[in-house]
């Protein structure tokens, strides 16, 4: 059921580029929060990645495949750079970081109903540093303040930043769409000629049983709250499929007692509701019927502990 391992590749389901195709990675970087999961779904049409409205929802790089007659756009989203507080922080500002060498096309995403800061600043400054080509995407269009003059100033924010820098802008909302058909075009005329990298119908690199364990996580960002969300890690441990329905059994590590108690809840409700919310998400997924069991597991401090958060999946990507 996995498709985890590179061995797609391997079979015939890549078709050969025609003349003038042109391909690339876009790494998606910026703040925490600033809507880059979210444009990273829009643009490839399909929810590959969580998001919420909790800082530091991402904790992986994941890819999109966006395949267009002309083009294949390979989006990478990256978890938000910040100043980390842990081991598990340093791993994924780590990773953001090893993205933006590894990419064609850097978009550096911004939050549109705020004037820049030193958040963003301090990212600027580490792209200055990099050969990649950098495109400036100031997202949340939608939301910005009624007030026009404010509006203007947030605009003149950005500008100056690209403008110094001569990184073109583009102004768009992720959440609705709106703007991104100028995005597309910037991107394929940033890319080099290069082949499929891809079966043109993959939307993502990601296992099925990885994004199961994401949208787990991303019910209890919704509902719970403070340290809870930042505290737990979802192992899958067992998917069977089966003619009519597929069973999953998963268990969320917490790091203390208390959190597992507020994950549980008074009577079980909340870990019932967290497992009727996920188990709607994942039906959507695998297109079929879900069983889906939780079970919550005390493993105390795994977010400072290197051998634990590899084997909960978090490692410096090579
Ligand atoms: N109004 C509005 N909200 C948006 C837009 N894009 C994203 N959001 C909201 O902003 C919040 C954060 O979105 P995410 O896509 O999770 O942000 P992110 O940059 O991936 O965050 P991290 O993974 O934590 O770095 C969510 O509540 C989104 O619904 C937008 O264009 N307009
Ligand atoms: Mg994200």
């Amino acid at each position: 059921m996995t498709n985890g391992s590179f061995d797609y590749l391997e079979s015939n389901l890549i078709p050969t580029a025609p003349e003038g195709f042109r391909s690339g990675f876009v790494g998606i970087v910026g703040r925490p929060n600033v809507g880059k999961s979210t444009l990273m779904n829009q643009m490839v049409g399909q929810k590959i990645a969580i998001t919420s409205p909790i800082a530091q929802t991402t904790r992986n790089r994941l890819r999109g495949i966006l395949t267009l007659p002309e083009a294949q756009i390979i989006f990478v989203d990256t978890p938000g750079i910040h100043k980390p507080h842990h081991e598990l922080g340093h791993v994924l500002v780590k990773n953001a970081c090893l993205a933006i060498e590894s990419v064609d096309i850097i978009l550096l995403v911004v939050d549109g109903t705020v004037e820049l800061g030193g958040g963003d600043r301090f990212i600027a400054e580490l792209l200055t540093r990099t050969s990649v080509p950098v495109i400036l995407g100031v997202n949340k269009a939608d939301q910005q303040p009624q007030n026009s003059e404010a509006v203007a100033a947030i605009d003149q924010s950005y500008q100056t930043l690209a403008s110094d820098r001569n990184w073109p802008l583009v102004k768009f909302s992720a959440l609705t769409g709106s703007g991104l058909d100028l995005l597309q075009p910037q991107l394929v005329e940033h890319l080099d000629p290069g082949p499929y990298y891809y079966p043109p119908d993959l939307v993502t690199d990601q296992p099925e049983r990885f994004i199961m364990g994401e949208l787990i996580r991303e019910q209890i960002l919704l509902l719970t709250r403070e340290e809870v969300p930042h505290s737990v890690a979802i192992a899958i441990d067992v998917v069977e499929e089966a003619p009519t329905i597929t069973r999953i059994l998963a268990t969320i590590h917490v790091e203390r007692d208390s959190q597992k108690g507020i994950l549980i809840g008074k009577g079980g409700k909340m870990l019932k509701d967290i497992g009727t919310a996920a188990r709607q998400q994942i039906q959507k997924l695998v297109m079929g019927k879900v069983y889906l069991e939780l079970f919550v597991k005390v493993q105390p401090k795994w977010r400072q502990s290197r051998s634990r958060l590899a084997e909960l999946g978090y490692r410096v990507e090579e």
